[in-house]
């Protein structure tokens, strides 16, 4: 492998080629892996219909690159070590011998049951090394993988799997996440009264909680497994693929509607996600990573399963929660298998810190040479808590800075080698240009300015399109700017010309690292019976970052407000999932509106904020005592 940066000399170098030369730069890094046949062209794009096209021409299989190739020399090495829920269960260990054995067995397991190339397979699952095999079959077969996080309702899988198309779902019967049993199949049973695409259900057990297997559609993994074995279907050669063929779709929120399906595709997203992986993290051989994310998230996809595989590391895969059974789960799994870099979130950081260091202390935690951080600003007292107690001073923190969108890193400190700074996600990657923009689009330029942050030259894990509605891909993320692919979020560089990530500039709010949309939260709200309308904001939260803080207008006072919150909140829960539920209603006589009669979110903002001496201009509101109202009755 000769594309892991050494230096901070390397580093400028690579960024130096990547920006006069990326075609050549990106070849370079492209010939590290396995392909079964060549590019005929790096790249052909332009930003206006968008259309982006990495390594044209090119087949391979993203499987043979993150499994088969290793089996010559690292055959018998751990490529998944796998610490269940529960402390006390055996945790387990999948060298790449054995999981390129159970990803072909189950690779047969979807062409017997008539998944083909192209098919969508919705993905509902625990973070168990199943998930991983069921993802990497499809990848192997052809067949594009959604994968839903647990969390969300069945309504919400219900209106994934509609959008995709999806021919099958793989689910199990329950999962563990701290000490609850979540109830996977029965939500898919709920989501799949909605939905004639799927044929067919694969339900891996887990929990063995009782569940409904219906006839001719539900098929239980193991007895699937074992009519393949019995038929002598044990290997299973990759499906060729091309370079630009759909690998997954994963829906995330925006400002806007409904959730969108980005989709990535298979030679860019492969090249990116391991380029990245090696250089922001130093991967050295037989080092123990553990990324603490959910395989449901884009994290998940990109550096538990693609990124570390492909680069042949030891990726660590954790089934439960920080905080069970209680507060040092993190430490001791990095005290039991000696982990050497670990990937978390600002989130669990403050949780964690909160429980205080009775949880660490007796922790030998001498294993870990780097710690990374990713899904929301980090502030400087969680990176400092870090830093001291969990990285002891020693450990570069790497503050990674990306989107599902990005498919991977783009602006992060690569460890050891650019120098790190408290919440500042510090350089660009090589081959990211960045851009910051006034309202106007216009650049601004300099040191010590912020502004909007946009990408002004593609990269090769950048998403392709948003599932069938490509016009919403142009307008979502290439109309506000011409020729610029616009983030969503708010970003300064200081007079190092070092960036750190503000938040978003839209209404997206992030709770624990997880997007989410107001619109799409307001949705849900107004859906409850007594509701007129509603606006959703966010505001500080100690653990989660943001919270969700919604004001409700409803037809009739409520005779017992609490209950209602919790009705309300329950709708929310049944719509979206128990991630968007907000954490405060405040039930309103009006909301503040311009004559032509739009939220004004700002002033809402504020008061969640509890900033409501400083509202600015509100003369243009339609109804200025609609305020006095709100603030007075602030929760
Ligand atoms: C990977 C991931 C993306 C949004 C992004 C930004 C925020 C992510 C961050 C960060 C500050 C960081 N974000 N990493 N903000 N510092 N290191 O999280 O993808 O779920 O799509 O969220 O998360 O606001 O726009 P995704």
């Amino acid at each position: 492998m000769n594309f892991q940066i050494k230096s901070i000399e390397e580093y400028n170098a690579a960024y130096q080629k990547s920006v006069e030369k990326p075609e050549e730069f990106w070849a370079e890094i492209a010939e590290n892996f396995q392909w079964k046949k060549k590019w005929d062209k790096v790249l052909d794009w332009n930003f206006k219909e968008p259309k982006i096209e990495w390594f044209k021409g090119a087949k391979l299989n993203i499987t043979e690159n993150c499994l088969d190739r290793h089996l010559k020399d690292k055959a018998d090495q751990p490529a998944i070590i796998w610490e269940a829920n529960d402390p006390t269960e055996h945790h387990r260990v999948l060298t790449y011998k054995q999981l390129h054995q159970k990803v072909c067995l189950f690779s047969n397991v979807l062409k017997n049951n008539g998944v083909k190339k192209g098919d969508r397979v919705c993905i509902y699952m625990p973070m168990v090394p199943e998930l991983a095999i069921a993802v990497l079959a499809c990848a192997r077969i052809g067949a594009i993988h959604s994968v839903v996080f647990g969390g969300f309702s069945a309504q919400s899988i219900a209106d994934r799997i509609n959008d995709a198309q999806c021919e099958m779902v793989i689910t199990s019967d329950g999962g563990f996440r701290g000490p609850k049993d979540i109830p996977l199949k029965n939500v898919i049973d709920d989501a799949l009264v909605q939905c004639c695409s799927v044929k067919t259900v694969i339900v891996l057990t887990r929990t063995r909680t009782p569940i409904s297997m219906i006839k001719g559609r539900d098929k239980w993994w193991e007895d699937e497994i074992k009519k393949v074995e019995t038929l002598g279907l044990i290997d299973c050669p990759a499906e060729e693929m091309d370079a630009e063929d759909e690998l997954f779709i994963l829906y995330t929120s925006g400002s806007t509607g409904k959730p969108k399906g980005v989709v990535h595709t298979t030679a860019g997203y492969m090249v990116y996600t391991a380029y990245t992986f090696q250089n922001v993290f130093q991967y050295q051989p037989n080092d123990v990573y553990f990324c603490t994310a959910d395989i449901g998230w884009i994290t998940g996809h990109s550096y538990i399963i693609y990124g570390p595989l492909a680069q042949g590391a030891t990726t660590l895969m954790f089934e439960g929660v920080p905080t069970y059974p209680d507060a040092g789960r993190f430490w001791d799994i990095v005290d039991k298998f000696k982990v050497n870099v670990l990937y978390t979130a600002p989130t669990a950081i403050r949780s964690l810190m909160q429980s205080g260091l009775d949880y660490v202390k007796d922790k030998d935690l001498s294993s870990l040479k780097v710690l990374g951080s990713v899904g929301e600003p980090i502030n400087e007292e969680a990176w400092n808590w870090y830093n001291e107690n969990i990285g002891k001073g020693k450990c570069p923190i790497v503050d990674t800075w990306w989107q599902t969108e990005t498919g991977g890193i783009m602006i992060s400190p690569l460890a050891n080698i650019i120098k790190t700074k408290p919440c500042f996600a510090t350089l660009p990657l090589p081959g990211v240009q960045l851009m910051l923009v006034d309202e106007k689009g216009d650049e601004i330029k300099g040191n010590g300015v912020s502004g909007n942050l946009c990408i002004t030259f593609p990269w090769p894990g950048m998403l392709r399109t948003t599932y069938g509605d490509h016009e919403r891909c142009r307008q979502t993320y290439f109309a506000t700017y011409e020729n610029k692919y616009f983030t969503g979020d708010g970003c300064m560089r200081d007079e190092d010309g070092y960036y750190r990530i503000t938040g978003r500039v839209d209404d997206v709010i992030n709770v624990s690292g997880h997007r989410i949309g107001t619109a799409e939260v307001e949705n849900a709200i107004n859906m409850f019976t007594d509701v007129v309308e509603s606006a959703v904001v966010g505001y500080p939260h100690e653990i989660k970052g943001q919270g969700i803080y919604a004001y409700v207008i409803l037809n009739k006072e409520s005779d017992d407000e609490e209950l209602t919150r919790k009705d309300i909140s329950m709708t929310v829960s049944r719509i979206i999932g128990a991630i968007a539920r907000p954490e405060k209603i405040q039930f309103v006589k009006g909301l503040p509106k311009t004559r032509s009669g739009k939220i004004m979110r700002r002033i809402l903002r504020k008061i969640a904020e509890g900033d409501v001496a400083n509202l600015g201009d509100t003369s243009t509101l339609l109804d200025p005592t609609v305020v006095e109202d709100i603030k007075n009755n602030k929760i």
